[in-house]
């Protein structure tokens, strides 16, 4: 990870190595804290800027109150921190990693200590890899299933929500594979690790309702590029032997952008190449984050 200068800790810019916490903070203990991660890209006209910040942002809030989790600053505050970190690194593409959790002071499940909160930024390039991204990757089916709604919320994203995400991605890494994907407890297909995902047959495209899976914002960018381009989209259960026989699969985030999936458990996806539909959603996603399409600039805060 790539060391910037400056952290926004619970409402001003510090040092980055002052951007420190107590062992017993609340939250390291027992995984309740919400966090957001948001990309900043730099623009063919050489602005800088932020990917659907307020979407981000409303997500963070959204998470801490399915959390329970009070929030000590505005919204409006909350999106300025993340432009103000940002501006005060010069950086011009990054990744923004928003955090509020409970700190420290007080100890054991019932204790309520302030909710703290942080927004650090850093450069971050393609999270499964530059050959992810252009010629597809291999994934596979993790043992662990995703969590039921009722044993963790699946609309919040939060920290200790990715103790699971962590199981699957060490377990199919450590065998050789790029990324892990997770069935739900009825056995079909939820998301990956950190991804929506997609699959795309005969034209059609369909997607994992929200039930399971996280609300992804870039799931949520590509659901509208899809009706733009005229390819229907069903948000509906599927198993892993339907993504074995689609034309074309690929994940969804903000991290891993518009990732093709090349294999999934060793069987070839289509003839194992990103297709012509996850290409062009490619294409159209990194002109709209690249500020070259004027239909979608309310989606771009600009640095
Ligand atoms: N599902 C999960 C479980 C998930 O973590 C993410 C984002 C998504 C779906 C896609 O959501 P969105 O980013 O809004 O399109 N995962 C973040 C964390 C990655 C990390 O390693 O940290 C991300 O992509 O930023």
């Amino acid at each position: 990870m790539q060391k910037t200068e400056r952290i926004w800790l619970d409402g001003r810019l510090v040092a980055w190595d002052e951007a420190q916490v107590h062992v017993l903070t609340h939250s390291l203990h027992y995984g309740l804290a919400v966090f957001e991660g948001i990309r900043c890209y730099e623009c063919h006209d050489g602005r800088s800027a932020i990917f659907r910040l307020r979407e981000h942002v409303d997500r963070l809030y959204g998470s801490a109150h399915v959390l329970d989790l009070p929030m000590p600053f505005p919204r409006e505050q909350l999106i300025e921190a993340c432009l103000e970190t940002v501006r005060a690194n010069r950086l011009r593409e990054c990744y923004i990693r928003p955090i509020a959790f409970l700190g420290d002071g007080e100890m054991g499940l019932a204790a309520r200590p302030a909710t703290r909160v942080a927004v650090a930024a850093w450069p971050w390039g393609a999270y499964l890899g530059d050959e992810g991204l252009r010629h597809g990757i291999r994934v596979k089916t993790s043992s662990f299933q995703r969590f039921h709604p009722n044993t963790l919320l699946t609309k919040a994203k939060a920290s200790g929500h990715y103790v699971n995400s962590i199981l699957a991605s060490y377990e199919v890494r450590r065998a050789g594979y790029d990324e892990a994907l997770l069935l739900d407890v009825d056995g079909y297909v939820s998301e990956a690790s950190g991804e929506n995902v997609f699959i795309v047959t005969g034209g059609v495209a369909k997607t994992t309702p929200l039930p399971t899976v996280l609300g992804g914002i870039t799931r949520d960018a590509v659901l509208q590029l899809l009706a733009e381009l005229g390819i229907p989209c069903r948000e509906e259960r599927f198993t892993r032997d339907e993504v074995y026989l689609a034309d074309e699969a690929f994940f969804t985030g903000t991290a891993a952008e518009v990732t093709p999936i090349r294999e999934l458990d060793d069987r070839c996806i289509g003839d194992g190449k990103p297709g012509p539909t996850t290409r062009r959603l490619q294409e159209l996603f990194f002109a709209i984050v690249r500020g070259r399409d004027d239909r979608r600039r309310s989606w771009l805060a600009y640095v």
